[in-house]
């Protein structure tokens, strides 16, 4: 079995999963962002499939062609990651993106340009569930351990991209202003429309209410489960073993509850107010 080490390589102190990523990411560094850009900035699990969907539709007016041919991640593709410069030097502006990076680490154009971001926040215990079973079904990550193993990583930042309470710090206090919309999983489950809305208004698209309804429909999590250009099932299993568990696991806000002890909670609770210790930001939510 391979250790984190092996599996990983170091990117300015950040542990990134070595399938995809390199320790020079030079080309990421030159990455010329352009001021119509729209980024999605997610830690991991958070819900960035989720976001890559509502921003294509909404970005084409909801029109289903590239949504039902070509898949997420090569619409809306990862910055840091080489094999999809190609994927971005075929998309037209405004350039949907995505990126996994804290704030620190992005390049300096992006600090100098207009580009937008989307950041879509999720209750870190839901992440770590969800996390928990992508480690099991992901060929090219650590074997996870016990849950209660897999929590002390999580905490002490021993998994890929560090610690989440680094990624959203780093986000929260980058002063980009209007430049940011903060959105939450949780209110995306809450009432999807009204999510899909607050994105079309900030890319300033003013969908009719028709067309943020049908945007709503197609990204609830049951037609994403059933999309081929969603659900990663076109990943050949050495990479993703769905037999494991399928990249669309459950969709649902508060799994944790189904999981975690209620020393688990407490620990885990503690030690994220820990972090977050004099922090100018409040989280949307409660951690209890
Ligand atoms: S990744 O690997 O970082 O890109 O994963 P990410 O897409 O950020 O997160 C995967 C989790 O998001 C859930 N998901 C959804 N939930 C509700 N509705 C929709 N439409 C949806 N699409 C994706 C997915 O099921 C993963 O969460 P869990 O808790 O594991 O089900």
């Amino acid at each position: 079995m391979s250790s984190f080490e092996d599996l990983c390589v170091q990117y300015r102190g950040i542990p990134l999963p070595r399938e995809g990523y390199s320790e020079d990411l030079k080309f990421f560094e030159e990455f010329n962002f352009k001021d119509d850009d729209i980024l999605i900035v997610t830690y991991p699990k958070s819900g960035t499939t989720w976001m890559q969907e509502v921003l294509t539709l909404v970005l084409n007016g909801g029109d289903l062609t590239p949504f039902q041919t070509i898949p997420s991640w090569q619409r809306v593709p990862w910055v840091e990651i080489k094999s999809m410069v190609e994927h971005v030097e075929q998309l037209k502006s405004p350039r949907p993106l995505s990126t996994h990076f804290p704030c620190n680490l992005m390049p300096s154009s992006f600090l100098t340009s207009k580009a937008k971001v989307i950041y879509v926040l999720r209750n870190p215990k839901d992440v770590l569930v969800s996390s928990y079973y992508f480690h099991h079904m992901a060929v090219f990550l650590e074997d996870p351990g016990t849950l209660d193993e897999f929590i002390e990583k999580f905490l002490k930042g021993r998994v890929i991209f560090g610690k989440w309470t680094d990624h959203v710090k780093s986000w929260k206090c980058a002063e980009l202003g209007d430049r940011i919309l903060f959105i939450t999983y949780e209110e995306m489950i809450q009432d999807l429309p009204a999510g899909v809305r607050r994105v079309s208004n900030f890319v300033g698209r003013n969908l009719s209410e028709e067309v943020i309804q049908k945007v709503a429909d197609n990204c609830s999590f049951k037609s994403m489960k059933d999309n081929k250009m969603s659900n990663y099932s076109t990943v050949p299993k050495e990479t993703l073993d769905f037999d494991k568990s399928p990249f669309m696991r459950k969709g649902i806000a508060g799994d944790w509850k189904n999981h975690f002890t209620s020393e688990q909670q407490a620990l885990f609770t503690s030690a994220i107010r820990k972090e977050l210790e004099g922090e100018s930001f409040t989280l949307p939510w409660s951690l209890d």
